[in-house]
């Protein structure tokens, strides 16, 4: 047997169980079932330890029907010899001392360490009892650890050794490491460990640790009840038959390929560009770095990367480097390969990312995690070795003639996200066009209302001059005023208050508000408390709309909030008898069919083109006289789409736009915001 050298340097927390007793949460995040779990994870994390360093290929993980868990791995066993300064066993310090960094053995990577790495001794102290087995050099060995209140101590004994590790004088040629544990319901909230989640890590560690075997095994339920209740597990799928009836539920998990066959699974029922997941691991500056890569036909970009097996959400310098490996690697190919001109421009990250599922996972010593959820990789020297592997990895992989295809795939599909950006780009600058000063209407001039009671004064925003003069005759001065806009207003997405104030349109209709705006807007100040948007049918008149309701949303809220502000809606038909009998409004082509029918035998229809076209007559009678007219009261929720419509077409957000556009191409949601303001109309919700 070898020696072992455990000094203090390797334990670097010298602290008793009673601290872990004490504060639980402090080493395993909460006494939840994540907590429960926790204490599970660091004994197979262990174990996958040993499979790392290729002594290991089992573990099994088994749930008893008492509810004690145990894991079992084939590897060395963990030492028995006697410690030489503390005279304790191997075994005996792995679960009664506490060790904070995992680094538990100089010659051997040990990577746990991360989220958990807080050590076997933790599972040990919140458990009823633990039982160690380990089989080493044609040995048994056994040792028994207990929790218990010590009557003549008057006080509470966690992880105590009810005796020495003992030779149980049994010859064997097996070798391994048998640990099983009873969870104290005393400190965890639940000691019911949760089937699917233990299952869906299980088949995750199988996918990071190539070829290592994992079975999960739950006795609690056997092999016909879990599928008849509907189970579905990822491993090698068990039929429902006679020994089912009597057997726990089990499953085995083993992946030859890894995480390409991880990439694969992330990808089932998706149509990939091409069959094999592009594979490749090497070490650099000490940092195991292994990536599979999977482009499919969709739009979206899914890494999935893990330190030490962990799970990253939150990315961090490894994935940092792996997306500018990736982007490096695959323009230089692009350029060698004459599918980017010498006078053109490199694809952007994002246009190599479209599409792609990805798997990355590396293994190193010493990972920092950050971040809100503490699952983002802290460490920057992590970024440069994953870099660089990426680009070797993948240089290898391009130059494999079988491969070809696949690299030249993801070329295409990368030339077709890059096209989809530019003609994206395009359609902002031109609406940035529009929008920009020279194109600003001139100041529409508020024909106010001479009433002076705001509850009952009404603010018309008419689209165009033509329509605002029109609506100017049909008004009564009374209570209607109206602010005809020329044009288009400024964007309010992209400017600065100060660059919004300079605006004539906007100032006039703050002005005519008599409200002030932003923090000093004072809603109860009001001039008037219909404030009704009236806008064409059409693409234009929907931009205007988004835009006066940004602006309302971002500088006035309480005005919507309040419920002052008003969608008028202009129809579009008037179905009548000629005779003028019956004369009834259409707001749109579903609506005419109704109309039509209403009306019946001998009816006319008249098409209203815009409201610029409407005489002073008509537009009163459809759209500005109280009683007939057909408003729409403006939510936050209306605001907020306005907004994000605003946003998507004309912000920065790239991203967002995209997507827009692969979804509208035509840019038009006109109909569907149409179709939501119609469910509520003026008179349900109005306040007079
Ligand atoms: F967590 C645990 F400690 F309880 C535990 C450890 C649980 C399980 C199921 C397995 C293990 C474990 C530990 N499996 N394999 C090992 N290996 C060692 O501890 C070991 C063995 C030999 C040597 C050596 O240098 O000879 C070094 C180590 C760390």
């Amino acid at each position: 047997m070898e020696e072992r050298h455990y000094d203090a340097s390797d334990l670097t927390i010298l602290e008793g169980l009673e601290a872990v007793r004490l504060r639980p949460g402090m080493y395993i995040g909460s006494t939840g079932q994540k907590g429960l779990h926790h204490i599970l994870w660091e004994i197979v994390d262990n174990a996958i330890d040993e499979a790392a360093n290729g002594f290991a290929d089992k573990i099994d993980v088994r749930i008893y029907k008492d509810g004690s868990v145990s894991v079992e791995d084939n590897g060395r066993g963990i030492p028995t010899d006697i410690h030489p300064k503390t005279k304790v066993s191997g075994v005996e310090v792995v679960f009664t001392q506490l060790h904070a960094g995992g680094k538990f053995d100089e010659h051997n990577y040990s990577f746990s360490g991360g989220l958990h790495g807080v050590g076997a001794s933790v599972t040990n102290a919140l458990s009823k009892w633990l039982k160690v087995r380990v089989w080493k050099d044609g040995k048994t060995w056994e040792m028994e650890f207990r929790s218990y209140y010590d009557e003549k101590k008057k006080k509470f004994e966690s992880g105590i050794p009810v005796g020495p590790l003992t030779d149980m004088k049994q010859r064997t040629k097996r070798h391994g490491t048998f640990v099983h544990f009873m969870p104290d319901d005393t400190v965890f909230a639940t000691v019911n460990y949760d089937r699917e989640a233990v299952m869906r890590r299980l088949n995750e560690l199988a996918f990071l640790n190539k070829g290592l075997a994992i079975t999960f095994t739950d006795e609690r339920i056997t092999r016909n009840e879990y599928y008849a209740a509907g189970g579905e597990e990822e491993g090698e799928a068990t039929q429902l038959d006679l020994m089912g009836a009597t057997e726990p539920f089990s499953v085995s998990y083993r992946y030859e390929g890894g995480i390409a066959d991880f990439a694969l699974y992330l990808t089932d029922g998706k149509q990939r560009l091409y069959q094999k997941p592009l594979y490749y691991r090497t070490e650099k500056d000490g940092i195991l770095v292994e990536f599979a890569i999977q482009h499919t036909n969709e739009f979206t970009e899914s890494l999935f990367s893990f330190v030490n097996n962990i799970p990253t959400p939150e990315g961090g310098f490894h994935e940092i480097g792996f997306r500018s490996g990736l982007t490096r690697m695959l323009n230089d190919y692009a350029r060698d390969n004459k599918l980017i001109k010498d006078k053109d421009a490199n694809f952007l990250g994002d246009d190599f990312r479209e599409g792609l599922t990805a798997v990355l996972s590396i293994k190193m010593k010493n990972v920092q995690f950050e971040g809100q959820t503490k699952t983002k990789l802290g460490n920057p020297e992590a970024k440069s070795p994953v870099e660089s592997a990426t680009v070797e990895g993948l240089r290898t992989l391009a130059a494999e003639p079988k491969l070809r295809r696949s690299f030249e795939e993801i070329i295409k599909k990368a030339q077709g996200a890059a096209r989809v950006r530019v003609a994206a780009r395009q359609a902002k600058d031109n609406a940035r066009a529009k929008n920009s000063i020279d194109n600003l209407m001139l100041v529409g001039k508020l024909a106010a209302s001479t009433g002076k009671k705001p509850e009952l004064n009404e603010l018309f925003i008419v689209e165009g001059d033509s329509a605002g003069g029109t609506a100017k005759q049909a008004r009564i001065r009374s209570f209607q005023a109206i602010l005809p806009l020329k044009g288009k207003p400024l964007n309010v997405e992209k400017k600065r208050l100060d660059q919004v104030l300079a605006n004539e349109e906007l100032r006039t209709l703050i002005s005519a508000l008599g409200a002030g705006m932003g923090n000093e807007f004072n809603v109860d100040k009001i001039n008037y408390h219909k404030v009704i948007i009236l806008s064409d049918a059409d693409q234009d008149g929907f931009h205007i709309r988004c835009i006066l309701l940004t602006f309302f949303f971002r500088y006035m809220r309480p005005l919507i909030n309040a419920g002052h502000v008003y969608i008028g809606m202009p129809p579009l038909y008037k179905v009548y008898k000629p005779n003028g009998s019956v004369e009834e409004y259409a707001y749109d082509d579903n609506e005419l069919q109704e109309k039509i029918e209403k009306v019946g035998r001998g009816y006319l229809i008249q098409r209203y083109k815009g409201l610029g076209e409407m005489s002073a007559e008509q537009l009163w009678t459809t759209t500005m006289d109280p009683a007939r007219r057909n408003l729409t009261q403006v939510t936050i929720e209306d605001a907020v789409a306005a907004e994000d419509m605003i946003t998507t077409l004309m912000g920065d957000k790239v991203e967002g736009r995209k997507e827009f556009l692969n979804r509208n191409a035509n840019f038009n949601k006109q109909d569907s915001f149409a179709d939501r303001m119609k469910a509520r109309k003026e008179g349900t919700n109005e306040e007079e």
